[in-house]
């Protein structure tokens, strides 16, 4: 099929699809039966990224190029507003639609199944659940159309512990004046508008932050230069320095003193994007290996007959499944303990499944003609961004001692 064909059915595939959605508010019962809707986007999802994301991936990743096409398509069909209301333009899909998405775009291509994810998960539902009528107008409905929208957290002296953020929010009238520097900031070189959290009063800790949108358009708005990065290489992340930057107080999300808050909510949905994103990873790995395992003769035989071969293969599928299963069950039942829990298992079984997928292949393994090295680059970041590996740990803990009256 003509690939203006595919996007046009698959469009009308979404379109009629979202005629019974589900909304992503709705919690039901976790079960590893996918609903007709859900079994529709996966295999529409995945055509797509069989088609349209796999065959550029290695291009994309080795000149370090965003995927401006992938994405224009991915917009027409609706999924860069998956979960947002449909009078906002989006198509009101629940958590797991979108989490099975970004799984299947990153099988084909990890950058651009973890542009889809912030923008979704970190990004837009955040303006769809906790905007205001006006903000929604202006920093959600052209973000379903084509803007790209952005997360803004993390600082040069503020990753893990994200209360000690630096950045100033001063009030001024009707204006907050806005000041720091923000890092590692995805998309933010295409982007159009992204989220800053900010502190009016570093004494009061998290109580002193506050979540604002602001147009990267901004006066005083300046973007830094593109992260030489060693895996999703097609994504752009950079610092974004602000100086000065006002903007009027319509812009806060919330009340002065909720941003910690709603930076942890939208991290709680981020790390089942970050899940889902590395199972995607994970599953490519073990294509990879098996379509190489198939084709390659040693010892007289094919590499499946080899006994430690099958072995490897077999603890690969192994993991692939016990992170999907925890991802579409934090999709399902979205709590801080469930995404952390999803976000720690799949990031280091995408690695592991990386590392193996390297071996089988061997010396092949180790070349950028092939897409083992590519996979093993694209799941090591999985357990750094969202929040590193260690901070699940430590999230997975606390709630197990809690539910256990055990704190
Ligand atoms: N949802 C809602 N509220 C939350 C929350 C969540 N997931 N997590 C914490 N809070 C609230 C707490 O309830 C507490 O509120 P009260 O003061 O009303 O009691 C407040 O936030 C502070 O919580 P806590 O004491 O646990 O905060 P810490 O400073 O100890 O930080 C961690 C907690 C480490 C979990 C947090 O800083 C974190 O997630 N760090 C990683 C950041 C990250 O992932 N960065 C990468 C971003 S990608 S750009």
């Amino acid at each position: 099929m003509a690939t203006g064909a595919l996007v046009k059915s698959t469009k009308l595939c979404l379109y009629t699809l979202h005629g019974a959605k589900a909304t992503a508010s709705q919690c039901r019962t976790f079960t590893t039966q996918l609903t007709d809707q859900q079994q529709s986007i996966q295999d529409l999802c995945r055509r797509f990224s069989k088609k349209n994301l796999r065959p550029n991936a290695s291009k994309l990743d080795l000149a370090g190029r965003f995927p401006f096409d992938e994405i224009k398509k991915l917009t027409d069909l609706g999924l860069m507003g998956a979960n947002v209301d449909e009078e906002y333009g989006g198509l009101g899909l629940d958590y797991l639609s979108l989490a099975i998405a970004v799984e299947e775009l990153s099988r084909g291509c990890a950058s651009t199944g973890m542009i889809v994810s912030i923008h979704n998960f970190l990004y837009a539902n955040l303006v769809n659940e906790k905007g205001t009528e006006e903000q929604k107008e202006q920093f959600l409905r052209d973000f379903t159309k084509g803007s790209i929208g952005c997360f803004s957290l993390s600082e040069p002296g503020a990753g893990s512990d994200a209360a000690s953020i630096n950045t100033k929010a001063i009030q001024d009238g009707d204006y907050w004046v806005l000041k720091g520097k923000k890092s590692w900031v995805s998309s933010a070189i295409e982007g159009s508008a992204t989220t800053v959290f900010a502190t009016f009063d570093p004494d009061l800790r998290h109580k002193g932050i506050a979540c604002f949108l602001v147009p990267l358009d901004a006066e005083g708005v300046f973007r830094g230069k593109k992260e030489p990065i060693i895996g999703v290489r097609a994504v752009t992340a950079c610092d974004l320095t602000l100086e000065d930057v006002r903007i009027p107080k319509s812009y806060m999300v919330g009340e002065p003193g909720d941003g910690f808050k709603i930076a942890m909510e939208q991290l709680d949905q981020g790390r089942i994007g970050i899940a889902a994103h590395a199972v995607g990873i994970a599953q490519a790995a073990l294509d990879t290996a098996i379509n190489y395992a198939k084709e390659r003769v040693a010892f007289g035989k094919s590499l499946t007959r080899l006994p430690s071969v099958k072995d490897r293969l077999t603890d690969m599928s192994i993991l692939v499944e016990t992170a999907r299963l925890l991802t579409y069950r934090a999709a399902t039942n979205v709590s801080t303990k469930n995404s952390a829990m999803a976000k720690y298992v799949s990031g280091r079984n995408a690695a592991a499944v990386a590392d193996h997928c390297v071996q089988i292949l061997g010396g092949r393994g180790l070349s950028t003609d092939y897409d083992a090295e590519r996979h093993f680059r694209d799941a090591r970041g999985t357990q750094i961004y969202g929040g590193v590996t260690d901070i699940q740990k430590r999230l997975i803990g606390h709630y197990l001692l809690k539910e256990n009256d055990a704190l």
